[in-house]
């Protein structure tokens, strides 16, 4: 399609497309190993898909109990108790409200919204459903969280001439995956279509609730040109504020830099370069189950900077802190991981009674690791924090956050 007119611009590749009728397809249940024999091999023009729920717990909220329907629903603690939203309806974002907000100020900005406490293993078991859907497409289903999962359809498309037609060829599957969460769920998702992950991820936010954008190969590069630096996975405040002080706030910035981004964001440039050109060769990861979530930052500078490492081990603190909540999960396991300039490394571990779920004590804990066994004896190449041993979170945490409310639904 890129080839019809130069001057197109890249939204007019975008197709916000709605699911038609379309007959369901028996699901079947096939867990893979990797390599799975379907993946996707070079040869191969890629398709994937980003499905993510719209609001999802709020969204499951409204579903379940009609009197919220077109109401600013916001779950997560009362707007009178210490604690975080964990999701807001559409409705409720008018007001300024979005997940990890702490309740109070989602108490203040919209004092008339219906707060609402969590229902784990509801969302738990309609992600269950979700996730059962999707295998009836393809075997290839990485669940990133529990309302979102890449799905590899490259094999449904081969025939197709070239890769944007390829991905075309898709949407159908799309529209149809669409309508049948809408049918039998009775929720709405977003999806991306796109030739990696980066790009179908992408796309899936683009458009939300209910959206269907496609990003063809074609136009990836004027596609991503507008948009933040922020977007990029991996590009948190600390890495973005680096590169907007160097003048680098669009990705766009980044495509037409001569800058060596290397001095910016260390051993992160040749990545960071490679997103900004649309560019992602990572296959999907087929392990059912989480174990494990990190985070790790290689400073451009080698540092010993207390202020430095403070900010990054904030940073990476909240980035796990947020990969738990969407996976509904808590740590029993918090690592800290130092690497010194001469490349050696030491990783330190701490088991814990109660889930770990908060930034705030995931960085305690780094800090404390950091500080008993005196790691930071020298500057730092890179620091990292991992948190293992994965568990269902919310008997604890409930427990403290939602102690003497009463339960509402
Ligand atoms: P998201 O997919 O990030 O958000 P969402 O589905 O609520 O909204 P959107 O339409 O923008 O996709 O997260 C999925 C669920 O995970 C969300 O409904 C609640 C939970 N969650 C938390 O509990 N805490 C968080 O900080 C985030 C980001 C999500
Ligand atoms: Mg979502
Ligand atoms: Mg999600």
């Amino acid at each position: 399609m890129g080839n019809e007119d130069n001057q197109t611009r890249a939204d007019f590749f975008l197709y916000k497309l709605f699911a038609k009728h379309t007959s369901l397809v028996s699901s079947q249940s096939f867990h893979p190993r990797i390599p799975h024999p379907l993946s996707t091999t070079s040869r191969m023009h890629r398709v994937i898909f980003h499905v993510d729920m719209d609001a999802f717990f709020a969204s499951v909220e409204q579903r379940d109990f009609p009197q919220y329907r077109g109401k600013p629903v916001i779950v997560g603690s009362a707007p009178d108790k210490r604690g975080v939203i964990c999701a807001a309806s559409y409705e409720a974002r008018r007001f300024g409200i979005h997940s990890a907000m702490p309740s109070r100020t989602a108490g203040k900005l919209c004092p008339h919204g219906i707060f609402v406490r969590p229902r784990m293993e509801a969302y738990r078991e309609e992600s269950r459903a979700i996730m059962a859907i999707f295998e009836a497409y393809t075997p290839l289903i990485q669940q990133v969280s529990v309302d979102e999962a890449y799905l590899d359809l490259s094999s449904c498309v081969q025939k197709a001439s070239g890769p944007d037609e390829a991905l075309r060829s898709a949407l159908p599957l799309a529209r149809d995956i669409k309508e049948r969460i809408q049918t039998e769920r009775r929720l709405t998702a977003s999806i991306g279509v796109g030739a990696n992950k980066f790009l179908a991820k992408i796309g899936s936010d683009f458009q939300k609730p209910n959206g269907l954008t496609l990003i063809p190969e074609s136009e990836k590069i004027m596609f991503l040109r507008p948009l933040s630096v922020r977007t990029i996975h991996g590009v948190g405040p600390v890495t973005a504020q680096q590169l907007e002080a160097a003048g680098l706030r669009t990705i766009g910035d980044i495509q037409n830099s001569k800058l060596p981004l290397e001095t910016l964001v260390g051993s992160w440039a040749e990545r960071l370069r490679q997103r900004a050109f649309g560019e992602d060769d990572r296959s999907l990861d087929l392990e059912r189950e989480r174990k494990s979530i990190s985070a790790e930052h290689t400073f451009a500078v080698d540092t010993e900077e207390r202020q430095v490492l403070r900010a990054a081990l904030k940073e990476m603190s909240a980035d796990i802190a947020q990969t738990l909540a969407r996976n509904a999960a808590g740590a029993l396991t918090v690592q800290v991981k130092v690497r010194y300039r001469d490349f050696s490394t030491v990783t330190r571990q701490v088991r814990v009674q109660d889930p770990v779920t908060a930034a705030a004590e995931i960085y305690r804990l780094s800090c404390h690791l950091l500080a008993r066994d005196k790691l930071v004896s020298g500057a730092l190449r890179l620091l990292g924090i991992g948190v293992s041993t994965l568990v269902e979170p919310w008997v604890a945490q409930m427990r403290l956050a939602f102690a003497g409310e009463k339960t509402e639904g």
